[in-house]
């Protein structure tokens, strides 16, 4: 008799629609002729910028990965008892899932568990899944190269079991509260009454601690921020003096977040071989690279309720630093 052939417990699904290089460029040009100028966040990850966000986890003043894993310690067996049955674990922007450990291991006890990272650099991808099956045998793994708007196309095929949609690691907070609100409806439409998302959320504090965590006393940051810098220098041809550009991290109260810039220390021009621009710096004109909202509370249950979601349960550190959120659709 013919059996079927056993499923490989490692697949990987390419969804990098359109064409990252002609974008990168595209975005780049718009981003240092726009007033001010501005680049954006999702470029950090390029090898280099990978490992270097890696490097920022383990930062002493880097407080946001110890605290949620912390909060997945303490915590992972109690949202995996909320399961019953075989479950499909997705995770949006996984890097190198270190903390997803946490969870997979809690939730691996007598049924099987489908991971399916779903981040933009391949590499960290296979990376991950080959530690991850390693270390878990009876784990099966769906990696999907996307950015997050492909990877909601390929959460819809995964509904065979119900699910923990995981955000974390303050991920959110790169989006504003709009389209986080927005990002978040549209996950929403995906789930059924039996999945779950787990967010992990940055939490509002003090100037002095957000602004230690994003320039460091290494200058692990400022290399994050600069090698933005030296991927236009490598991949679009450009001619930019790292030395010349300075990091900057503010909090903008108001409106609750962290801002980073790119300062120029003098005055210069700036050629983009492959886009044909020279780009003017006046001396301390800024590049703004990125915004890493913190929240309140009602701020999160703002956002929940904007996106049809419910806040079923919640969890902090000990030092009330950082949250973790599991919604799930309204009844
Ligand atoms: C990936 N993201 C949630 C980080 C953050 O905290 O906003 C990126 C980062 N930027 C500077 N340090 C870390």
């Amino acid at each position: 008799m013919m059996g079927s052939a056993p499923m490989p417990r490692f697949r990987l699904v390419e969804l990098t629609g359109g064409d990252p290089f002609a974008e990168f460029a595209s975005d780049v040009a718009a981003g240092l002729t726009a007033k001010p100028k501005h680049l954006s966040c999702r470029y950090f990850y390029d090898g280099d910028g990978s490992r270097l966000f890696a490097a920022i986890c383990e930062l002493p003043e880097y407080y946001l990965t110890r605290a949620e894993t912390e909060i997945l310690q303490r915590h992972a067996r109690e949202i995996a008892s909320l399961f019953v049955g075989d479950v499909t674990v997705i995770e949006l922007g996984s890097g190198n899932a270190v903390k997803t450990r946490l969870l997979l291991e809690a939730l691996l006890t007598g049924r099987r568990v489908r991971y399916v990272p779903i981040d933009i650099w391949r590499p960290v991808l296979e990376e991950s899944a080959a530690d991850l099956l390693r270390r878990f045998p009876l784990l099966e793994i769906v990696a999907v190269a996307a950015e997050y708007h492909e990877g909601l196309r390929h959460l819809r095929s995964e509904s065979d079991r119900p699910r923990l949609i995981l955000w974390l690691g303050s991920n959110i907070g790169n989006f504003t509260r709009e389209e986080a609100a927005a990002f978040l409806r549209r996950i929403q439409g995906t789930m059924t009454p039996a999945d779950r998302m787990l967010v992990g959320v940055d939490l509002r504090k003090d100037r002095a601690i957000l602004e230690a965590a994003y320039d460091d006393a290494a200058g692990v940051t400022a290399a994050f921020n600069l090698n933005l810098l030296a991927r236009i220098n490598h991949e679009l041809d450009g001619n930019f003096d790292l030395s010349a550009f300075q990091h900057r991290a503010i909090y903008n109260e108001d409106l609750g977040r962290i801002e980073m810039y790119l300062v120029s220390t003098r005055a210069q021009n700036v050629t983009i071989g492959r886009i044909g621009l020279t780009v003017r710096f006046a001396a301390g004109e800024t590049i703004h690279t990125e915004n890493s909202y913190k929240y309140s509370l009602a701020e999160i249950q703002a956002v929940a309720t904007a996106a049809g979601l419910q806040d079923e349960r919640s969890w902090q550190d000990a030092a009330g630093r950082f949250e973790l959120h599991l919604l799930s659709i309204r009844a």
